[in-house]
Parts: C-alpha cells; sequence; structure tokens
C-alpha cells in the first residue's frame, strides 16, 4: 500500500560502491535521489515536497502556520538523528557516554510531539503527514537497534514509543522499505563493526 498512486521504478544503490551514472545524478553522492522526466531531484525533504505538490493526495496540513511548524519540526530530523547516534556506538562505553545526548534529543522531540501531534496517532492527528515520512525510516531503525541494545531510552520517551509503533504498525510505511530490510540493516551494522552488532540473536543476523 502507497501514499500516493504514482508509477515508479527503484533502483537501490550499493553505497560502497556507487556507480557511475548515479554519482554524474547526486550531486553529494548520497541516496535518494528521484528522477522526474530526466531532471534528478535530490534531498529527500525536496523530493517529498515536490511530490506532495503534484501528486494527490496532499500529505502537507492546509493551514500554513501549521504547516511552516510541521516543516521546522521536519529539519530537526539530522539533529534527532544524530542524538541517537548512541545505537552506532562501537563500544559499551560509547553507549554510555552517548545516552545523555541521546536523551536531550528524544526530550526536545517529545517536546514537538506534545506541542504539536496530540492527540496522534500520527504527527498531523488521524492522518499520515511528511513529518511521519521523514521521521519513519529513522524510528523504524532506531527501534530495531533498541531491540537488541536494550538501552531503555524508548520506555522514558512513552510518547516517541507511541508514534513509532503506530508508524511501524502502518502498511505504507512497512512498504517503504524492501523485504529483505532487516537483513541488509544488520549485514551492515556488522560491516560497520558496531557494538550492537554482537548481540544480534543469530536469526535475525541470518
Ligand atoms: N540530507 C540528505 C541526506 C541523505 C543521506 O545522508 N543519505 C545517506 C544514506 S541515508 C547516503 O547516501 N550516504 C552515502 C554517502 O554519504 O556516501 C537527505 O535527506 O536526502
Amino acid at each position: 500500500m502507497r501514499v500516493k498512486a504514482v508509477e515508479f521504478e527503484v533502483t537501490y544503490i550499493n553505497l560502497r560502491e556507487k556507480p557511475d551514472w548515479f554519482l554524474a545524478i547526486s550531486p553529494h553522492g548520497k541516496v535518494p535521489v528521484l528522477q522526474v522526466d530526466g531532471q534528478p531531484l535530490f534531498e529527500s525533504n525536496a523530493i517529498a515536497e515536490y511530490l506532495d505538490e503534484v501528486v494527490a493526495p496532499r500529505l502537507h496540513p492546509e493551514d500554513p502556520i501549521t504547516r511552516a511548524r510541521h516543516r521546522a519540526w521536519t529539519d530537526y530530523v539530522p539533529t534527532f538523528a544524530s542524538g541517537l547516534s548512541v545505537y552506532y556506538a562501537k563500544t559499551a562505553e560509547v553507549v554510555e557516554q552517548r545516552l545523555e545526548d541521546a536523551r536531550a534529543k528524544l526530550g526536545k522531540l517529545t517536546e514537538a510531539i506534545s506541542q504539536d501531534a496530540l492527540p496522534g496517532p500520527f504527527f498531523g492527528g488521524q492522518e499520515l503527514c511528511l513529518v511521519d515520512a521523514a521521521y519513519a525510516p529513522f524510528l523504524q531503525r532506531f527501534v530495531l537497534v533498541e531491540g537488541w541494545l536494550k538501552t531503555g531510552l524508548m520506555k522514558e520517551y512513552p510518547e516517541i514509543a507511541a508514534w513509532s509503533a503506530a508508524l511501524l504498525a502502518d502498511e505504507r510505511v512497512i512498504g517503504s522499505v524492501p523485504d529483505n530490510f532487516e537483513k541488509e540493516f544488520v549485514g551492515n551494522l556488522q560491516r560497520r563493526g558496531l557494538y550492537v552488532a554482537d548481540l544480534i540473536p543469530q536469526v535475525a543476523a541470518g
């Protein structure tokens, strides 16, 4: 199930071996890139906003103030994600050292939810919105890693846990990654030699 009924083709890029054609269209050598009529669009938010403008249904709120606040919280994604680098630490000591910073970022996101998103279940209320789309990939990964690392962080922030649960149960979020997502993700954690990789049960590690 998709949010937007639009024809598209996906090409997954091996980021350890980027093809030349990809480097030619991606100004920072990063994914995602969306090719529209031969024009490459880059930066997730720019791509999401473009699609929201050209393909119904509109996910951004109608009210300009609400929309601006939604954009502002979407801008917070990179800071939020950097705070959860606790999950990508190489040793147990570094996990400990990064917990406080993670709490600061989770606390800030809880403020966002309390001020702009309640009663949920999604950030914009009953309907999925672009803020959900921006955070979902990060929450999807953090929830997986938390399941193995068990820092207890998600339990400390019930609003974020509830939002994550709503997103992770949504068919549109589930369908946003390929079937082998967890296996590929685990392989990536192992290749990077991260602390959490040693805690993953064999069956998940495949
Ligand atoms: N601000 C960019 C960030 C994109 C980004 O960091 N992509 C990562 C994967 S999630 C990537 O392509 N990394 C490859 C690299 O930096 O070599 C966006 O939101 O599109």
